[in-house]
C-alpha cells in the first residue's frame, strides 16, 4: 500500500470544479461562492487542551469544499459527494437530528452572530478529509460552511496575519470560535477549541501554537514533512477511558489547589509543586505526562523558531510518545510499533501518537523524500506484524481555510 501524496495545485483546482459541479446538478444552477477548509493533525502537545496547555497544529493536505447558494423555495438543503443523503431542513427551526449535514446547519445558526444571513441556503459539500481518523473532518466541514455563507453576504474578513481576506471587523479568529459552538452548542460535542482553530487559522508551511487558556494563537514556521498512520485499530473503549483521564486530571488540580490556591490550570503547575503534593498514584504520573508535555510544546516552539534542528524535534516527538505511553497510558501495542519502528532512521526525526490515543494515528515526522520512501515498506512491515494494512498520508503543514476565487 502506499501513502496518498499530497494534492498540489492541480488537486485543488479539481476539487474546486467538482464542487462546482454537485452543486449545479443537485440545484439547477451555479454556487454563487466556494470555500474550503483543511483537517488537521496536531504535532505535538497532547491532552494538554482540556488542561488549559498548549497545542501545536498543522493543517493537512485534505480539504472540505463547500459550495453555498441562496435557496429559492425557502428551503436549507445540503448535499455531499461522500456522505450520500441529501438532508432538507428549515433555517429557523434548524436542530440536531444525528445527520451528517447537522454540521452545515449548525454552521449556519453560528454564522448568524458574524452577519452570516438567516434566509434558506442550498450547500453542496465534497471532501478528501477523511472521516473517523481523527484527522478533524468535522471541524473543515463547520469552517467551510462558515466562511462560505459569510462571503456570500458580502462579510470580508480582517486580516489575521496573512491568513485571511483584507478588511472588516470579522476575523477567521471569529470564524473558528464560530465553528466551535457549532460543535459544543449545535452538534452537542463538548470538545476543545483545537480543531476549529486549527482548520480556520493555520498557514501553510507553519504550525499553529495555541495557548487553550486564553485562545492565543501564533503561526510558527515549520518546514518538515508529516507521514499520518492511521492504525485502522478499534477505539471502542476510546470515549469512557478519555473521561476517566480528564477526571483524573481534574482530581489531580484539585489536590495541588490545596497546596497553591492561586493554581489556574494544570498545565501551568510547576515541576516542584508535582514534587512537594506527593500526588497518589496514578494522577501523580497522568499530571506528570501534562506539565511535561506543555513544556514539551515550548521546547518545540523554540527549535521550529531556531531554524526547526531536525534532532531536536525528534527528542521531543519521542519523549511525548514515552509519556503517553507510560505516564498518561493512552497509546496502543500498534501506536508503540509505529513509533519504535520509526526511530534511528536517517531522515526521520521522530515518531509519536497523536489525537486521544487508545488507537487512532500516529505521526511520524522527518525529511518529506524520506517519508515517501519509507511509506510503503513501513505499511508492508505493518501489515505482517498486525494483520491489515493501515492508512497512511503524507502532508506539510498546509494552508487554512479560504474562500476560493
Ligand atoms: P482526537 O482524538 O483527535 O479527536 C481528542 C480530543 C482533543 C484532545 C485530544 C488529545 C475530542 C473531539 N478531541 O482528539 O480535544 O483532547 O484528544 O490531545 O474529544
Amino acid at each position: 500500500m502506499t501513502a496518498s501524496v499530497a494534492s498540489g495545485d492541480e488537486g485543488m483546482l479539481a476539487r474546486r470544479d467538482e464542487v462546482v459541479s454537485l452543486f449545479t446538478l443537485s440545484f439547477g444552477r451555479q454556487p454563487a461562492v466556494v470555500a474550503s477548509a483543511p483537517g488537521r493533525v496536531n504535532l505535538i502537545g497532547e491532552h494538554t487542551d482540556y488542561n488549559g496547555g498548549a497545542v501545536l497544529p498543522i493543517a493537512i493536505a485534505q480539504r472540505t469544499w463547500v459550495a453555498i447558494g441562496h435557496s429559492r423555495d425557502g428551503l436549507s438543503r445540503a448535499v455531499s459527494r461522500e456522505l450520500g443523503e441529501t438532508g432538507a431542513w428549515r433555517h429557523a427551526d434548524a436542530k440536531a437530528t444525528h445527520a451528517w449535514w447537522d454540521y452545515v446547519a449548525g454552521a449556519l445558526v453560528s454564522a448568524e452572530s458574524l452577519g452570516g444571513g438567516r434566509s434558506a441556503r442550498e450547500v453542496a459539500v465534497v471532501s478528501d478529509v477523511p472521516m473517523g481518523a481523527g484527522l478533524s473532518s468535522s471541524a473543515a466541514l463547520e469552517v467551510a460552511t462558515i466562511l462560505a455563507a459569510l462571503a456570500l453576504e458580502g462579510v470580508t474578513l480582517a486580516a489575521v496575519g496573512d491568513g485571511a481576506v483584507a478588511g472588516g471587523s470579522r476575523s477567521l479568529r471569529d470564524v473558528a470560535l464560530a465553528a466551535h459552538r457549532t460543535e459544543t452548542e449545535f452538534v452537542g460535542v463538548q470538545c476543545g477549541i483545537m480543531d476549529q482553530f486549527a482548520s480556520a487559522l493555520c498557514r501553510e508551511g507553519h504550525a499553529l501554537h495555541l495557548r487553550c487558556d486564553t485562545a492565543q494563537a501564533t503561526a510558527v514556521p515549520f518546514s518538515r514533512g508529516v507521514l499520518i498512520v492511521d492504525t485502522m485499530t478499534p477505539r471502542a473503549l476510546r470515549q469512557s477511558a478519555f473521561n476517566t483521564r480528564r477526571a483524573e486530571c481534574e482530581s489531580a488540580l484539585a489536590i495541588l489547589r490545596t497546596y497553591d490556591p492561586a493554581l489556574q490550570t494544570l498545565a501551568q503547575a510547576a515541576p516542584d509543586l508535582l514534587a512537594e503534593s506527593a500526588l497518589p498514584a496514578p494522577l501523580d504520573r497522568r499530571a506528570r505526562h501534562v506539565v511535561s508535555e506543555h513544556r514539551r510544546v515550548r521546547e518545540f516552539v523554540s527549535a521550529c523558531a531556531e531554524g526547526g534542528d531536525g534532532e531536536r524535534l525528534g527528542a521531543l516527538l519521542n519523549a511525548s510518545h514515552r509519556s503517553l505511553r507510560d505516564d498518561y497510558e493512552c497509546s496502543s501495542p500498534e501506536l508503540d510499533w509505529v513509533a519504535e519502528h520509526c526511530v534511528a532512521r536517517v531522515g526521520i526525526d521522530g515518531a509519536r501518537l497523536t489525537g486521544a490515543g487508545w488507537g487512532g494515528c500516529a505521526i511520524v515526522v522527518g525529511d518529506d523524500a524520506t517519508l515517501r520512501t519509507i511509506a510503503p515498506d513501513l505499511s508492508d512491515a505493518f501489515e505482517t506484524s498486525w494483520g491489515h494494512a493501515p492508512r497512511t498520508w503524507i502532508t506539510t503543514p498546509m494552508a487554512g481555510a479560504r474562500v476560493e476565487a
